[in-house]
């Protein structure tokens, strides 16, 4: 899967690792020949034009970091943002609500509905759910005879097959309404290309049935087309999912990379062989590594930065011990907040925090921002130093930070509460959890 366009990419990686430092140049340079291997791969050419401009100034500027090269840096940069760009996290089927789900599959012709109906259902057998398959393909008898197959084998009931597509489906969810089942997966018909018939058609179904998932099957080893059919599936379905299909085969990538970023539709799983158990849930950040091929070296950073954390801490500590913390160590404190996922528990470690709207589970993002934005707008001589701050100086940092001369001293009240409560603590360890209650 992707053998290509990861062949391609970790020549560009092996390059940049190659180096103690990077400049300007060098970056550029890897960048076009991303963006080259990206295209031929046949990824959409704004969603690599995009990709691009996102990795860019991360990668110019970047931390410096022991014990990893520039290079691998950016690899890892580059994972994350190859991450982002398939979707982040996984999704699965939206259960949750009355029974049944009703599941839409729609697609191209070839492109693997039929055989995802059945992979799905066996999935979902698997799951212990009472699972419905629905010919609505009634165009093809063959179609029918394929989907009754598979449903036999499963062991799950199949209805439909003749009559009117619509009524097919409309009956099939009320029944399984009736008789309690947990999914019904409506298998449509495809054509060779998206035409007004068959629009038509899945708008109909999709109305008449309200189907909670609606699910485009795309082939893929297409690429720039599948981008353009999904874009057209969205506008008239509003498809809350994609299922990628043929992923064992040698796909280029270009609809991988690619459909997720246009329609903002996640991914919810992929296929990887003609079998029933060939379909696995999507994960963004396992098929990023596949693509790139880099999992010792985001290890290794992942190291890197958590040691840098860590120094970074282990200094603000000893300037809280001797009362000299500032409002830029404070500032950091905040920018590692937001950056570590249990805020609950860290907020708890950072005295003073409660005070700033940064209570327990529920930290408030835009007071996080003002803060930042206030002490951003300060000169380094008035984060240093806050006594210089007087009335003129408030009101400049209000004016610039877009806030009030109020917030501003509110922030310098609670900074001066907090060292105040330090000193008198004697610097109690940031790192050890000391209950709040205490603190105050
Ligand atoms: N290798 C591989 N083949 C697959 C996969 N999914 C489907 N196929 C094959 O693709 C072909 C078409 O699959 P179908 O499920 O019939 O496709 P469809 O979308 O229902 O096609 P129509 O009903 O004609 O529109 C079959 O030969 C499947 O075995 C997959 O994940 N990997
Ligand atoms: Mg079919």
């Amino acid at each position: 899967m992707f053998s290509i366009l990861a062949g391609k990419l970790e020549v560009i990686m092996k390059r940049l690792h190659g180096h103690g430092r990077l400049d300007e140049r060098l970056v550029d340079d890897a960048l076009r020949e991303l963006r080259l291997a990206l295209l031929e791969a046949d990824v959409n050419y704004r969603v690599v034009k995009d990709f691009i401009a996102a990795i860019r100034p991360r990668a110019l500027s970047q931390e410096v970091l022991d014990s990893v090269t520039p290079g691998q840096h950016v690899a890892w940069i580059l994972h994350q943002e190859m991450v982002r760009l398939l979707g982040s996290e996984s999704e699965p089927i939206r259960w949750g609500g009355m029974p049944p789900v009703a599941i839409l599959l729609a697609g191209l012709q070839g492109s693997g509905k039929t055989t995802t109906a059945g992979k799905l259902a066996s999935m979902l057998k698997g799951q212990r759910k009472r699972v419905l398959l629905v010919a609505a393909d009634v165009y093809r008898p063959a179609a029918v005879e394929q989907l009754r197959a598979l449903a036999t084998q499963i062991g799950v009931e199949c209805v439909g097959g003749e009559g009117d597509p619509v009524a097919i489906c409309a009956e099939a969810v009320a029944r399984s309404r009736r008789d309690v089942f947990d999914a019904v997966i409506l298998d449509t018909a495809g054509r060779l290309h998206v035409d007004a018939e068959m629009m038509d058609e899945l708008a109909r179904i999709a109305d008449a049935v309200s189907p909670r998932e609606r699910l485009l099957v795309v082939d893929g080893m297409s690429g720039q087309d599948a981008v353009r059919t999904a874009q057209e599936f969205h506008t008239r379905l509003q498809l809350t999912g994609v299922i990628l299909t043929k992923l064992d085969g040698d796909a280029r990538g270009g609809a991988a990379l690619s459909v997720r970023a246009v329609t903002g539709a996640p991914i919810k799983f992929v296929g990887v062989g003609e079998k029933l158990g060939d379909l696995e849930p999507f994960h963004p950040d396992r098929i990023a590594s596949r693509i790139l091929g880099l999992g010792d070296v985001l290890t290794l950073v992942e190291k890197a930065h958590a040691q840098a954390d860590l120094d970074r801490s282990a200094a603000i500590q000893r300037k809280l011990k001797r009362g000299e913390l500032n409002l830029m160590d404070f500032l950091e404190q905040l920018r590692q907040l937001k950056k570590m996922g249990s805020l609950d528990q860290l907020v708890s470690m950072i005295p003073g925090a409660s005070k700033l709207g940064l209570s327990g589970a529920s930290l408030d993002d835009r007071e996080l921002a003002r803060t930042e934005a206030i002490i951003l707008s300060m000169t380094g001589e008035e984060r240093a130093k806050p006594a210089v701050m007087n009335g003129s100086r408030r009101k400049r940092i209000a004016r610039g930070s877009g806030t009030s001369v109020q917030d501003v001293n509110r922030l310098l009240r609670e900074f001066e509460a907090m060292q105040k409560m330090m000193k008198r603590m004697g610097g109690a360890r940031i790192g050890r959890r000391v209950p709040l209650g205490r603190l105050n």
